[in-house]
Formats: structure tokens, C-alpha cells, sequence
């Protein structure tokens, strides 16, 4: 037998059904002095949590032992950000238990589905640069690779979305009122970071040495959570360490006096401050003080925490880089960079070459953005005050980097301007990451091409060596296994289960494409999910939608450049041409919507108002006979988003081309069998050539044409008005009152946008109507494509057989191939918990 047919026989074994009710009786009684029949489903998941946490806890100890004793090289992924969703359901999965418990659970009368949804996501993060963090965690662990997730713990996750009237309404997300059963404080391993304050200089008496000495400063403790990250049936479990904060001394009655007491409060405030709440904005930079001390706090917290790990192994700091590697998921943690110079420097006594090569082997840096309002640009004086000796260091980091550029290009002083660190009274966090990372990633093929061609232009041609790609992935554990059941068991049963380490296997299912039979078979799964995700929508919304009809799904976050206004400016036209055409055919279609907006994202939030207000009108005139359905999925969300993949038919990636890095619903959507309605933009482009063209609707211009408008100060969208009355009609309808019960004024941004006579910006930036036409005519091929039931289904079922590249497992490799240079490491089975 080999060793991972073992492992998961054995794994099996140990979720004996007798012992485990036995322990979540136990738990109930324990924890609620209750009876499981008295338990509310809340305390069950409480229960059912602890008991499988139980189980985990032998692995996650013998998985840090085996690391200790081979002293595993380990990255640290360092985020502001992870999206991790449930977690329970998860862990069952990867635990290979899943059927298991849910059967032990039904013979107790208890549905694990609705336990299930008692867990509240952690929804530490915004859209796709969270999530993916979550997926490389899984993989990670998976893989047999040592790992920690370092982030923050924050008390208030992203915010729950409540439509009122027709609004985006934000709910604050108290994820952790009811406790997390998984988490543990390791209050052992607490850090103190400072803020603030000013440097003194003092030359060691003794040793000679510069010495600085940070004063008056303010300071919290950082606490690290330790959440478990549950390999797939392999034992290992790894660390997501999240870090609270609290006051560095507890507040004592005894020794009040005023300035101790004041002391105190803002201690306690900044600690509670400081976590307090994810800023909610997706793609998008606010230049506050608080969003710095964030990042600071957590970085400062997780590499004093490993190097203290290194130290307790390794005499020698300055070979810190054969056994750490730490990647910067973006900008955020870029900080990393002068803190651990800081930290090698000033607390370790390396000399700054000493230091800089320990630190320029250590650090590598991923960009996932081009949108220029996402770039980071501290303001120098808010910089230095919060974190005086980190700016220090940033100044002397940037006067070398300079000297280098003008000795490469003597008398080329616009290169420096270009690519320093501090210009214009700034500190460009993206800079100090390329100049002192030893890898700089894109996120898809395309993505990396910009930078490398536009967007960093002079760093790559300075340095081509530090860039590579890097095309995201995703876990099909989480988004086939667990969200689409269905699915997964039919694909079992087809080509076996070793799609679920190894997704490259999913390619057998490409023979099956001829198989009428095994068509049928898909199909009829995708109609069970859509039917599933009816009644979901029935309960939510209390709208009624055919699952019959072409289940058309936009779920993401809410954004200009990703123009779910162009979605639904067609759906209007869709609109006005039945109402027209009453004779016309057309094949019933619901549209689905799904997207937050950041709080202060005044389009963003108009858009969710008028496809609110149009899912109103187009919903309720039954002089359509329901051809067209419009719904918004309140509070899109990790959980809600795996019914609304297995669900889905045509997949909505129409972001303006060269606008989105890579996306990764679009990998979602494919491995569950909908084929992508998009641009040529960002992983688009490779899921593309994955599939054929033939079984794709592409669409629009392409990323050159977008970059030669732009470079040539945009199109003019007049023309097009004018020149298309369709077009203009839908135009005029945001202000003619259709959507708006008579106000005029409703839609009056969104118009303008568009047209642009009001705003600042150029008009219609996202070329929005210059893409209408070939995105209708795009629409109009969906629509004769599923009119072909066996055509469809062929396209749907070699969306999935092709979607094997795009599984995270492929990308966690290649970091480990090319940067990160990690070895596996094998765990035996701990303790059995139920025998
Ligand atoms: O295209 C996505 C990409 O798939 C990109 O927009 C997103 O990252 C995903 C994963 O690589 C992303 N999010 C952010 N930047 N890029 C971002 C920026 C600032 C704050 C929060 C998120």
C-alpha cells in the first residue's frame, strides 16, 4: 500500500463513529451542561468543533516536532490579508472524514450541513489577495511544505453587507462572539513593538559601535492565535498565527497616579485600536496612519518570533536565509524589509552589509495590482513620526540604492526619480521591496509581461534576474470537493480520487467529453446545484428563478475596473429588446450579482442600487413571462460563494483588459464546469488557451489596445452615444427615472462616468461602451451556444477537464521550484484520539 493510501486508511480508522459521538456528547455536556438533544445548533458546532479539533491537535504537535527534527527550511507568508472561510467543513475534508462524521452526526439526528452553518467565516480579508493567501496555506500544508500564514487578528473581519431599499448597508462582523473553537492564545510567545518617539545616537563605550535608542515611544503586546491549517489526508497540519494586541502592562489599581494613569488608557486604546478592524477597501490605498501601525505591529511581531525560533536552533544569524524565507504578499507587509535591517542591526549587532545580505536573501516580494490608486506611498512625515529608527533605515537603504542607479546610468537623473525609494515626500513601499527582495513576482502570465514591459519598466531592466511569474491557483479541496459534492463523487467515480492532490488528473475526464451518457450525468449535477442555489436564492431573496434557465454568474468584489456596471447596462438592453420584442426568442437567463463595496466608493455603491433597482422592475413585469431574472446575493462571502460556483453556467470575468492581475473566480468557475464570458485580461488569458477559444466567449479589447488609448489621453465615448441609439437609450434610462421611480438624480454618477462632463477623471476610463457591442454580441453567442444542450455540455465538461494548471498545488510548487527552495516533509500519524 503506498504511504498516502495508508495514511488516510489509518486516518479513517481513527475516526472510529462510537468514540467520536462519544466525544461530542461529552463536549456538550462539558461545555453547556446540556444533552445533545437539548443543544442549540450553535453549541453543536461548538462541540462537534472541539472534538475534531481534538484530533488535529496530535498531528499539529507531531507535524512541529518533525520540523524541529529536520530542521526544515520554512516560509513565512507574510498578509495583511487571509480569507479563510469556514473552517470546519474544511478540516473534515482534508482529514479525509468528512463522509464519516457526517454520517456519525446523522445517527445523533444532527445535520452537519446546518451545524456548518452555524460557523461564521473568517473573513480576514477583502477579495482575491486574501483568499489566495488562504488557498497557498492549504496547498502548503498539503504539499508537506513547512509554513506559517503571519497576519493579523483582527476582532471586526469584513463587513457583513445588509441590502436595505435597495443599498449596500455595512453590519460590523463580530466573527468571534461566540469564540473560535480552533484558535489557541499563545501568550508564551509574545512580543512587545513600539511606536513613535525619537532615536538617540550613543556610541557602546565598550564595543565601539553605533548604538540607537528608540525613546518616549509608545507600545502594545503582540499576542499570537494559532489556527490550524489541515493537510489533505497527510498528517500535516501547519500554523496560520494570527497576532491580537494588548497593553504592555496590565492597568494596577496600586500605582495610580495621573501620568501612569493616562499612560495606562492609551496603551489599552492603542492595543485595542491597532486590530481592531480589516480595512475594508479592495485594490485601493488610504493613506492612514493606523493602516501603517497595522502593518508595522504584525510584521515587527512575526519576525521577532522567528528569529527567535531560528535562534534556539542556530548559533549564526548571518545564514538566517538557508532556513527562513519570508515572501511579502504585496506591499502591505513591505515593511519586513527596513524592520528585519533593524532588527539584525540594532538588536543582533550584524554591520549593515552584514544585514543587507542576510536581508536580500530572506525577502521576496509578490505584486498582484497595477491600479494606480493601490500603489502605497507613505507620506514621509507620517512615516518617520510613526516609526523613526524604520525611516532611518529606509533613508540609507535608498541613498546606496541611488548611488548604484547613478553608476549604472551616469547623468540619467530621471531613472532615479523613477526607481528611488523617497521622492516627491514619499515612501514608495513597492520600490523598497523589488530593490531589496530577491524575487519580484506577477500573478499571471499577462500581469508579469505589464510590469516587466510598463509598469516597472526600469527595476526589470535594471535587475531581469529578481523577476519571474507566478499565474495564481486555487484549492479544489475547498472549491470542488467540499462545495460541490456532486461533482467531486462523479468524478471520483469516473477517473478516481487522485484529482484531489493531484488536479493535472482531472485531464482524464477529457475522453468522457464524447460519452453522451456521462454528459447527461454532468448535467444533471449542474442542474441539482442550480437548484440548490435557487432555493438559496428563494430563502435570501425570496425571488423565484428557474433553474432551467442560464444561470449567468458575477461574484466579486465591487469595482470599476471589473464593470459589473457593464453587466448590467446589458441586461437593461436585454430588457428594452423583449419588452420590444415580445415575439423575439430568447432563452430564459437569471442573472446573478454578488459584490461588496468599499464603504466610501460612491459608484461602487450606486452600481449595487441600480442592479438592485433593476432585479426590482425586470423581476416583478410579468409581461416578460420570467425570460429574465435579475438577483443580488446579499453578502457575498467565502461560504456562500462555493454554492455559487457549483451552481453556475456562464462565468463573468469582464474587467477591462490589462485592469485585472489575474482573478481567481475565473479558475472557480471553470473547475466546476462554467465557461468563461470574459476579456482577454489578467489568468482570462491562460484559462483561454487551457480550453480552446471555441470554448470560451471572448470579448473586447484587448490589454494593448486598452494601453495605447490610455497612452494617447483615452476615446471619446460622445461618438459611440450618439452613434448607437440601443446604447444611448440604456445610457439615458440611468437618468430618465426608469430605475428610480422618477429621480433624476439617482444614477447621476454612474451617468456621468460614462460621459463625463462633471468629473475629473477621463470619461468612461473602463471603456465601458466602447465594449458594449462585442459584449452583447458575445451575450448573443452564450445564448445559441446553450441553446445546443450537447454542445453545451461539452463545453462545460471541458471547462473542468482543462482546469488542472490552475490548482494552487501548481503554483506552491513553482514558488518552491523557483524561490523559495523548500524541502517536503513527511509526518507519521499522531496519537489515536478515539481508539
Ligand atoms: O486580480 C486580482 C488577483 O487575482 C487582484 O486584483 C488582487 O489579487 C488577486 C490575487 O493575486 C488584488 N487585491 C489587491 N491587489 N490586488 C489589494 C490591494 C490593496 C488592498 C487590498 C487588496
Amino acid at each position: 500500500m503506498s504511504r498516502k493510501k495508508e495514511n488516510k486508511r489509518m486516518f479513517s480508522k481513527r475516526f472510529e463513529k462510537a468514540a467520536f459521538k462519544t466525544a461530542v456528547k461529552e463536549n456538550v455536556k462539558t461545555l453547556y451542561r446540556k444533552t445533545i438533544d437539548e443543544a442549540t445548533p450553535q453549541q453543536l458546532f461548538q462541540a462537534v468543533s472541539y472534538a475534531v479539533k481534538d484530533v488535529i491537535i496530535d498531528d499539529w504537535i507531531e507535524t512541529q516536532k518533525r520540523y524541529d527534527e529536520t530542521d526544515a527550511k520554512t516560509v513565512y507568508y507574510m498578509s495583511m490579508e487571509f480569507l479563510m472561510g469556514r473552517a470546519l467543513g474544511n478540516n473534515l475534508i482534508n482529514m479525509t472524514a468528512y463522509k464519516d462524521v457526517k454520517e456519525a452526526l446523522e445517527e445523533m439526528n444532527i445535520d452537519l450541513n446546518v451545524i456548518e452553518d452555524e460557523e461564521p467565516d473568517a473573513a480576514l480579508g477583502n477579495g482575491g489577495l486574501g483568499r489566495l493567501a488562504a488557498c497557498f496555506l492549504d496547498s502548503l500544508a498539503t504539499l508537506n511544505y513547512p509554513a506559517y500564514g503571519c497576519g493579523i487578528r483582527y476582532r471586526y473581519g469584513m463587513f457583513k453587507q445588509k441590502i436595505e431599499n435597495g443599498y449596500q448597508v455595512e453590519v460590523p462582523d463580530n466573527w468571534l462572539k461566540e469564540g473560535n473553537p480552533f484558535e489557541i492564545r499563545r501568550e508564551e510567545y509574545a512580543k512587545e513593538v513600539r511606536f513613535g518617539g525619537n532615536i538617540r545616537f550613543e556610541k557602546d563605550p565598550v564595543t565601539g559601535k553605533d548604538k540607537f535608542i528608540q525613546e518616549n515611544y509608545e507600545s502594545v503586546m503582540a499576542v499570537p492565535y494559532d489556527m490550524p491549517v489541515v493537510g489533505y489526508g497527510n498528517h500535516v497540519v501547519n500554523t496560520l498565527r494570527v497576532w491580537d494586541a494588548k497593553p504592555i502592562t496590565d492597568f494596577k489599581l496600586d500605582e495610580f497616579d495621573r501620568g501612569n494613569y493616562h499612560k495606562a488608557v492609551e496603551q489599552e486604546n492603542l492595543a485595542k485600536l491597532i486590530v481592531d478592524v480589516l480595512y475594508p477597501n479592495d485594490n485601493h490605498y488610504s493613506g492612514k496612519e493606523l493602516r501603517l501601525k497595522q502593518q508595522y505591529f504584525f510584521i515587527s511581531a512575526s519576525l521577532q518570533a522567528l528569529i527567535a525560533k531560528y535562534k534556539k536552533k542556530h548559533g549564526d544569524i548571518r545564514k538566517l536565509y538557508e532556513k527562513v524565507v519570508i515572501q511579502m504578499n504585496d506591499t502591505h507587509p513591505t515593511v519586513a524589509v527596513p524592520e528585519l535591517m533593524r532588527l539584525l542591526i540594532d538588536v543582533e549587532g550584524l554591520s549593515w552589509d552584514e544585514a543587507w545580505e542576510v536581508t536580500s536573501k530572506t525577502c521576496a516580494y509578490t505584486n498582484h495590482t497595477i491600479m494606480a490608486e493601490a500603489l502605497e506611498k507613505w507620506p514621509i512625515d507620517l512615516f518617520s513620526k510613526l516609526l523613526p529608527r524604520i525611516y532611518q533605515i529606509v533613508q540609507e537603504i535608498d541613498r546606496r540604492f541611488v548611488i548604484q542607479v547613478r553608476e549604472t546610468y551616469p547623468g540619467n537623473e530621471e531613472k532615479v526619480r523613477k526607481m528611488a525609494i523617497l521622492m516627491d515626500g514619499q515612501v514608495r513601499m513597492a520600490n523598497m521591496a523589488i530593490i531589496a527582495g530577491f524575487s519580484v513576482n506577477g500573478v499571471a502570465k499577462l500581469h508579469t509581461e505589464i510590469l516587466e514591459k510598463q509598469e516597472l519598466k526600469d527595476f526589470y531592466q535594471m535587475m531581469p534576474e529578481k523577476f519571474n511569474n507566478k499565474t495564481n491557483g486555487i484549492t479544489q479541496r475547498r472549491f470542488l470537493a467540499h462545495g460541490n459534492p456532486l461533482l467531486a463523487d462523479w468524478i471520483t467515480s469516473k477517473i478516481g480520487d487522485g484529482w484531489i492532490t493531484d488536479l493535472s488528473q482531472i485531464s482524464k475526464l477529457k475522453p468522457l467529453v464524447e460519452d453522451e451518457e456521462a454528459r447527461r450525468e454532468f448535467m444533471e449535477i449542474k442542474y441539482q446545484n442550480k437548484v440548490r442555489l435557487a432555493k438559496y436564492i428563494k430563502e435570501h431573496n425570496g425571488i423565484d428563478v428557474d433553474p432551467r434557465s442560464i444561470f449567468d454568474i458575477q461574484v466579486k468584489r465591487l469595482h470599476e475596473y471589473k464593470r459589473q456596471l457593464l453587466n448590467i447596462l446589458h441586461i437593461m438592453y436585454l430588457y428594452n429588446q423583449i419588452k420590444e420584442h415580445p415575439e423575439m426568442s430568447f432563452y430564459p437567463r437569471t442573472f446573478i450579482f454578488g459584490a461588496k463595496a468599499a464603504a466610501g466608493y460612491l459608484r461602487a455603491k450606486e452600481t449595487i442600487k441600480l442592479i438592485n433597482s433593476v432585479a426590482d422592475v425586470v423581476n416583478n413585469d410579468r409581461s416578460i413571462n420570467g425570460k429574465l431574472k435579475v438577483v443580488f446575493i446579499e453578502d457575498y462571502r467565502v461560504s456562500n460563494a462555493e454554492i455559487l460556483f457549483a451552481a453556475a453556467d456562464v462565468s463573468e470575468q469582464i474587467s477591462t483588459a490589462s485592469k485585472e492581475a489575474s482573478g481567481t473566480g475565473n479558475m472557480k468557475f471553470m473547475l466546476n464546469g462554467a465557461p468563461t464570458l470574459g476579456t482577454m485580461d489578467g489568468a482570462n488569458v491562460e484559462i483561454v488557451q487551457e480550453v480552446g477559444e471555441e470554448n470560451a466567449f471572448i470579448f473586447g479589447l484587448s490589454s494593448q489596445e486598452v494601453i495605447n488609448y490610455e497612452n494617447n489621453g483615452g476615446y471619446n465615448p460622445v461618438d459611440i452615444y450618439f452613434n448607437d441609439w440601443e446604447i444611448k437609450r440604456v445610457v439615458d434610462q440611468l437618468m430618465d427615472g426608469t430605475y428610480s421611480n422618477g429621480d433624476h438624480n439617482m444614477y447621476i454618477n454612474l451617468y456621468n462616468s460614462l460621459l463625463n462632463t462633471q468629473c475629473t477623471d477621463r470619461a468612461d476610463t473602463y471603456f465601458i461602451l466602447k465594449d458594449f457591442r462585442s459584449y452583447a454580441d458575445a451575450q448573443k453567442r452564450v445564448e445559441e451556444a446553450y441553446r445546443d444542450q450537447q454542445k453545451w455540455s461539452k463545453m462545460a465538461m471541458l471547462n473542468t477537464a482543462c482546469s488542472g494548471k490552475f490548482t494552487s498545488d501548481r503554483t506552491i510548487e513553482e514558488y518552491v521550484r523557483d524561490i523559495w527552495h523548500l524541502e517536503k516533509v513527511e509526518v507519521p500519524s499522531g496519537q489515536d484520539l478515539f481508539d
